[in-house]
């Protein structure tokens, strides 16, 4: 790229730079939803399906005000309103459109959603309307008026809506949009289906008028003994108190309230949050007449040359990737219950690390991986060819790692943010990326900046990490297809890997294909025996990299996606996965599980 062209890309970057850090460090999200007074809107909501988005725009392609968000009824006999969400279909939430009907299965594009509810007014008190995650676009309405709008299929969103509650009946329309679109992040072209739809729960959260909005509990940097944070307090009064307490290490705190926030600092000395021991403290905060538990843990997580360092003592990441896929079923993960069956055979093939691919997953997969001591990466979907020298896909890559931390900044059991899965080298990418990594770490300086990289060139020494990327992370993920995409399975084991960097590598991606229940010679594709020589000829070749703190192959269970329509064999499904959708594990299940147990413990 030419200097000059690349010197407008970084004017052009910093200056949205600038612009959003006047903006609130974090989203605009209640902390710990589960300790919160809530009524839940889940259950079954009236849906219209809206191609052409009728209920919207007029026919001159107008917005119209009286769109279908206005659930508007005939009045007398000869009225005309050519819709109506009482006599449409219905579908539960949370849960993707695609796998609850079938003519929606390849939908893309507007879904109306409607949910009656009563509601009756306490005194001093403020109710939101929360989602935990809609994909991909939703503009909210409450009894007919537009109350905000959200872009991101994974993170959550809230609105503060006292004042438009109406004592006794009341609803809410949303109007949810999963079309594709090339400045969107994700873009056009992502392997994993775009379940669309309010994937995630609906809650109205109700808290004191004076109440804590949000806070940041955890170790200080590099210290084992201090732990460190704020509370953020909504219409707070100055010199108020915010009381911190951890009972079981006997600690309770006040810290006084200066422009909505407390910061404190503890001395103490936890025991640490490690996998085998995934310690969590109840933890209370309290403010005037707002309280809330958690259940918090505490460790330290560094790098020191090419290693990881748990608590500061070098950690081998033994992992594996998961798509929010749910066993059995397919769809979306929708249940704690669907989270554990995914974490239990994480556990079973000897894992203390998983990587959950591609975008945030829901707070509870979070929290279950957490108790369980796992350890997490965690990633915005900023996947491969994305418009990296577009402001607006910049502001909303940024806006969806702001509230994956906003959401996760207390779980001890997140290591890592990635930034980026796979993206082209290219002067634009480097400069929207190293800004997100500066983004991440302005936000969170206690956790490790990564990203998954997919560009080696071959040197003297074998396969040579260089992508500039390398610089502006901690940790740098690889994702190599040897014997899939490249080679034959039998050359992996000899394959050299060097990297012009001194820091830890975990392969973030490794594998292949097979169908569950199809046998043969390991030589043919699809077969559990080539998709078994895959991963015993890739350990071998990673058992002689020096520098590798890790793995997450790809991936735990087969999953959905639109770009694997090879008949008989995926139908639809990427079948990299170890178990086969209906819970049935391959051979290739066997061979890492005995590598993560015999090894590296
Ligand atoms: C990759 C991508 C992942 C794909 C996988 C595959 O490198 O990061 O999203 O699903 O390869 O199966 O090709």
């Amino acid at each position: 790229m030419k200097p000059i062209k690349s010197l407008i890309i970084l004017l052009f970057i910093s200056s949205f730079t600038t612009l959003f850090s006047q903006e609130k460090e974090f989203a605009d999200l209640l902390q710990n939803i589960d300790s919160r007074e809530k009524v839940s809107l889940n259950g079954l909501w009236d849906i219209i399906i809206d191609p052409l988005e009728n209920g919207y725009y007029n026919h001159r392609l107008q917005p119209m005000d009286n769109g279908y968000f206005k659930n508007a009824k005939m009045q007398s006999p000869s009225d005309l309103i050519e819709y109506d969400f009482d006599t449409s279909y219905q579908i539960m939430v949370p849960g993707d459109w695609n796998t609850q009907m079938e003519k929606l299965y390849y939908y893309e594009g507007t879904v109306w959603y409607k949910k009656d509810f009563d509601y009756t007014a306490k005194t001093n008190e403020l109710v939101y309307l929360y989602f935990e995650a809609v994909n991909y676009e939703a503009i909210v309405y409450l009894n007919g008026e537009r109350i905000g709008a959200h872009t991101g299929g994974y993170t959550p969103f809230q609105f503060e809506v006292t004042d438009k509650l109406k004592e006794g009946n009341n609803f809410v329309v949303v109007k949810v949009d999963n079309k594709r679109k090339r400045e969107n992040v994700p873009t056009v072209n992502q392997d994993w289906w775009n379940y669309g739809g309010i994937t995630r729960s609906v809650h109205l959260i109700s808290t004191p008028k004076t109440h804590i909005s949000d806070y940041s509990i955890q170790l200080a940097k590099g210290s084992t003994n201090n732990i460190e944070g704020w509370v953020t307090v909504e219409n707070s009064t100055d010199d108020d108190n915010v009381e911190i307490s951890i009972p079981e290490l006997r600690k309770n705190v006040k810290s006084v309230i200066k422009n909505g926030r407390a910061n404190f600092s503890i001395k103490a000395k936890p025991t640490l949050w490690e996998p085998k021991n995934p310690k969590l403290y109840e933890v209370t905060i309290k403010t005037g007449a707002d309280k809330l538990t958690d259940a918090i843990g505490f460790r330290t997580v560094s790098t020191q040359g090419s290693k990881i360092l748990l608590n500061g003592k070098e950690i081998f990441l033994k992992g594996i990737s998961i798509h929010e896929e749910a066993p059995f079923k397919t769809g979306r993960v929708t249940s704690k219950e669907e989270c554990r069956i995914l974490l239990q055979w994480a556990k079973e093939l000897g894992c203390n690390y998983i990587r959950l691919a591609h975008y945030p997953h829901s707070e509870t997969m979070v929290r279950e991986a957490e108790k369980m001591g796992f350890m997490i990466w965690s990633e915005i979907p900023v996947y491969w060819t994305i418009l990296f020298d577009n402001m607006d896909t910049y502001a909303n890559a940024k806006n969806q790692l702001t509230e994956m931390i906003s959401r996760d900044k207390n779980r001890a059991a997140i290591l890592m943010w990635s930034v980026a899965n796979e993206t082209p080298e290219g002067e634009a990418r480097l400069s929207f990326l190293s800004n997100l990594a500066n983004e991440a770490r302005k936000l969170d300086n206690t956790r490790l900046i990564t990203a998954a990289l997919d560009t080696q060139s071959e040197g003297e020494g074998g396969k040579m990490i260089e992508d500039p990327l390398g610089e502006a992370v901690d940790v740098i993920g690889i994702n190599h297809y040897c014997g899939w995409y490249v080679d034959e399975p039998q050359k992996c084991s000899s394959v050299k890997w060097a990297s012009a960097y001194d820091k830890p590598m975990i392969m973030s991606e490794v594998g292949g294909g097979a169908l569950y229940g199809l046998h043969g010679n390991k030589n043919e594709r699809w077969t559990e025996e080539y998709q078994a020589d895959v991963y015993k000829t890739n350990i071998e070749m990673m058992r002689n990299i020096k520098f590798l703190s890790g793995l997450s192959p790809w991936i735990l269970m087969d999953f959905r996606s639109s770009r694997r329509p090879l008949k008989r064999i995926q139908e639809d499904f990427n079948r990299k996965g170890l178990i086969s959708e209906q819970g049935m594990k391959k051979q290739a299940f066997y061979i890492l599980r005995d590598y993560y147990l015999k090894e590296n413990n």
